[in-house]
C-alpha cells in the first residue's frame, strides 16, 4: 500500500502528539484521585487543584479529547493506505486547527476553575460559556475531517464498483458516521440551552431534557472509542498474529449492527432519572441487550482468527495454542497492546450486561462500580489500541521504526495488571456501596473523619496498587514516545513503514453487507422509534428553575 500524500504529515503529528500533553495531566490526577480515597496522600497532594475541577479535566481530556483525535487522526492514515487517496491537505489543517483551539478553550475554561462540570456537564452544574464553546469548536473540527473523506469514498466506488470496501475503511466511516449522528443531540443541548443560559440569555433550564440529550449523544460516544478498536482487531490484528481475519461478513455485519444499534438506547444511563417512563426505559434495555451482540460475534471471530494464526505457528491443545502468539515478539511489538486490550474487554463486557439489567442497576449505579467498569472498557481495548496505534501511526507518518520496541512492549502487560486490580477494587469497594465520587476533601478512609468506613479499605487499597502500576506503564510509554519523537527529528534511519491489513480466511460475498446506505436508514428509523416519545414526554413537564450549583459546595447555590 502506498501512502500518498506526505503533506499530511505536520497536521498528523499535531493529531498523535497534541492530546498527550493533557492526558499526561489525566493521568497524574487519575492516580492521585485512587491515593486519595485510600487515604494514602492528603489533599494538598492535588497542587491546588480542586478535586472536582482535576476530575473534569480526567474525563475530559483522557475520554473526550485523547479519543477524537486518535480517532481522526487513524482515520485520516487508514483513507491514505486503504483507499490510495490524497485528503486535501488545507481541509486537514482546517479540522485539526479547530480541533486543537476548540480543546485549549475548554481546557482554559477548567483550569480557571469555574467548570468544574464533569465530561457529562450535567446542568444545574455551570460551566464558563468557554468550556462549552470549545467542545463545539473541536467536535466541528471533527466533523470536517469526516466530511472530507466523503468524496474520496465516493470516488473509489465509482472507479470500482464491484470492489469490496477495505474492511478498515467500513470500521472508519462506520465509526464516523455514528459520530455525526450522535453529535447532532449535543450540539443542540449545547448550542440552544447550555451557552444561552451560561452566557445568562436565559435564567432556566430542562435540566432532564439536557441530560436525555446527552446520553442520546453519550452512548454512542462509547461505541465512537470502542470501533477505532475494532478497526484494529479487525483490519490489522489477524495479520500481525500470523494468521488470518476468520470471517470477512462477520467484521461487516458487526460495524453495520452497530451503526443501526449504537445510538438509541442512552436511557439506560437513567435508569434513576425520574421523568422517563419505564416503557422507554424498557425499549433502551432491549436495544442495549441487543448491542453487546455484535461485540460477542467480534469474541469469537477475533478468539478464531487468533487461534487460527497459533495453530499455523505449530500451536496445539485446547489452550496451548496461546503460547504461539507473538506476545513478546519485538518485530511485532503492537501484538499485546490489541490482545491485553480484548483480555480486559472481557470483563468489561460482563459488567455492562450486569449495568443493563434494571434491577441489577439499581445496585451498582452512581457506586465505585461504574468507574470500574469503563476502565475495562475505555480504559482498556480502547485507551491500550491508542497507545500502540499511536506509535504505529509515528512510524508511517515519519518514517522511523519504533526505537525502543522492548520498553514498549511492557506497556501494554504493566497497564492490564494495573487495571485488573484498580478495577477489582472498585467492584469491591462499589458493591459495598462506596460512591462513584466523593466531595472535596473527603477521603473515605481517613479514621479521624465522621466518614469513615473500614470496610471499604481493602478494596481502596488494591485501586490503589492498580493505578501505581497504570502510572508506571504510562511512565515507560513517555519513554519510549520521547526517544521516537528524538529520532524523528535526527534525520536518519528513514524506513518505510506501512499498514499492514490482514486477509480473510473465509471471504464470503453477502451483498446485503456492501452498502452503508439501508443501514443509515434503519439507524435514523430506530432512533426516531426509540427517542421520539421520551424526548416529548421530557419537553412537555413544567420546567422547575434552578439556580447554579457548583459540585464542591453540594446543596449551595452559586
Ligand atoms: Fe458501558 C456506563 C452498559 C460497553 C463505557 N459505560 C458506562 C460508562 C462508560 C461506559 C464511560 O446499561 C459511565 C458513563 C457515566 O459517566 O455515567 N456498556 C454497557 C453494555 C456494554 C457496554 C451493555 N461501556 C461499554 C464500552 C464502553 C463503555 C465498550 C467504552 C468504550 N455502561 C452500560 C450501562 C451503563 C454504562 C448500563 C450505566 C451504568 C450506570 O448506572 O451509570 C456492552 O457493549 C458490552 C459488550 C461487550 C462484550 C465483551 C466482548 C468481549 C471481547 C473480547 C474477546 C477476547 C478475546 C481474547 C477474543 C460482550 C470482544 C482471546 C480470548 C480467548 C478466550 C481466546
Amino acid at each position: 500500500m502506498q501512502l500518498v500524500n506526505r503533506s499530511l504529515q505536520k497536521p498528523l503529528l499535531v493529531l498523535l502528539l497534541f492530546p498527550l500533553l493533557p492526558l499526561a495531566f489525566g493521568i497524574y490526577h487519575g492516580l492521585i484521585q485512587a491515593l486519595f480515597r485510600a487515604g494514602w496522600i492528603s489533599e494538598d497532594s492535588f497542587l491546588g487543584i480542586e478535586y472536582y475541577e482535576g476530575l473534569t479535566g480526567h474525563g475530559v481530556f483522557n475520554a473526550i479529547v485523547l479519543t477524537t483525535f486518535f480517532a481522526v487522526a487513524f482515520g485520516h492514515t487508514i483513507i491514505s493506505e486503504a483507499l490510495g487517496k490524497a485528503i486535501p491537505t488545507k481541509w486537514v489543517w482546517w479540522s485539526t486547527s479547530l480541533m486543537v483551539v476548540g480543546s485549549a478553550m475548554t481546557a482554559i475554561a477548567i483550569f480557571m476553575g469555574n467548570s468544574s462540570v464533569l465530561y457529562t456537564f450535567y446542568p444545574p452544574l455551570k460551566a464558563d460559556p468557554m468550556f462549552y464553546i470549545g467542545l463545539v469548536v473541536a467536535v466541528v473540527g471533527s466533523w470536517i475531517a469526516f466530511w472530507s473523506w466523503i468524496p474520496l469514498y465516493r470516488q473509489w466506488r465509482r472507479e470500482d464498483p464491484g470492489a469490496k470496501t477495505p474492511m478498515a475503511v467500513v470500521g472508519i466511516l462506520t465509526t464516523f458516521i455514528i459520530w455525526q449522528i450522535c453529535t447532532l443531540p449535543v450540539a443542540y443541548e449545547l448550542l440552544f440551552m447550555l451557552i444561552p443560559w451560561s452566557l445568562g440569555w436565559v435564567d432556566t433550564i430542562n435540566s432532564l431534557l439536557a441530560r436525555t440529550l446527552f446520553w442520546f449523544f453519550g452512548h454512542a460516544l462509547v461505541y465512537f472509542w470502542l470501533l477505532p478498536a475494532y478497526t484494529a482487531y479487525y483490519a490489522l490484528l489477524p495479520k500481525l498474529a500470523g494468521g488470518k481475519l476468520y470471517s470477512d461478513f462477520a467484521g461487516r455485519f458487526v460495524f453495520l449492527v452497530f451503526l443501526v444499534l449504537s445510538t438509541p438506547l442512552g436511557l439506560h444511563h437513567q435508569f434513576a432519572d425520574p421523568g422517563v417512563a419505564s416503557k422507554w426505559k424498557a425499549v433502551h434495555t432491549t436495544l442495549t441487550a441487543l448491542v453487546s451482540m455484535p461485540s460477542v460475534m467480534t469474541a469469537f471471530t477475533i478468539a478464531a482468527s487468533l487461534e487460527f494464526a497459533a495453530r499455523r505457528n505449530e500451536g496445539n491443545g485446547l489452550f496451548r495454542w496461546w503460547a504461539k502468539l507473538p506476545h513478546f515478539d519485538r518485530s511485532r511489538w503492537l501484538f499485546p497492546y490489541l490482545f491485553c486490550g480484548l483480555l480486559i474487554f472481557i470483563f468489561g463486557g460482563a459488567t455492562g450486561i450486569v449495568n443493563a439489567s434494571y434491577n441489577m442497576n439499581a445496585v451498582v449505579h452512581n457506586t465505585a462500580w461504574v468507574p470500574a467498569h469503563f476502565h475495562f472498557t475505555v480504559g482498556g481495548p480502547v485507551f491500550l489500541v491508542i497507545l500502540g496505534v499511536t506509535l504505529l501511526l509515528l512510524q508511517v507518518w515519519t518514517h522511523r521504526k519504533l526505537v525502543m520496541p522492548k520498553l514498549a512492549i511492557s506497556v501494554p502487560y504493566f497497564w492490564a495488571i494495573g487495571v485488573m486490580l484498580m478495577s477489582m477494587g472498585m467492584f469491591i469497594t462499589g458493591l459495598q456501596g462506596a460512591p462513584r465520587r466523593t466531595n472535596t476533601g473527603m477521603s473515605y478512609l481517613n479514621p479521624e473523619s465522621e466518614e469513615f468506613v473500614s470496610e471499604w479499605a481493602w478494596g481502596s487499597h488494591l485501586t490503589s496498587i492498580g493505578a501505581i502500576l497504570m502510572t508506571l506503564s504510562m511512565v515507560f510509554f513517555f519513554v519510549v514516545l520521547s526517544r521516537q519523537v528524538i529520532a524523528i527529528f535526527q534525520k536518519r534511519h528513514e524506513e518505510k513503514v506501512s499498514l499492514e491489513f490482514s486477509e480473510p480466511l473465509h471471504n464470503e460475498n453477502v451483498p446485503w453487507v456492501k452498502n452503508f446506505g439501508p443501514w443509515i436508514f434503519a439507524a435514523v428509523v430506530l432512533i426516531a422509534i426509540a427517542y421520539t416519545p421520551a424526548i416529548m414526554q421530557v419537553v412537555d413537564q413544567e420546567v422547575v428553575p434552578s439556580p447554579r450549583f457548583a459540585p464542591n459546595q453540594p446543596g449551595i447555590p452559586q
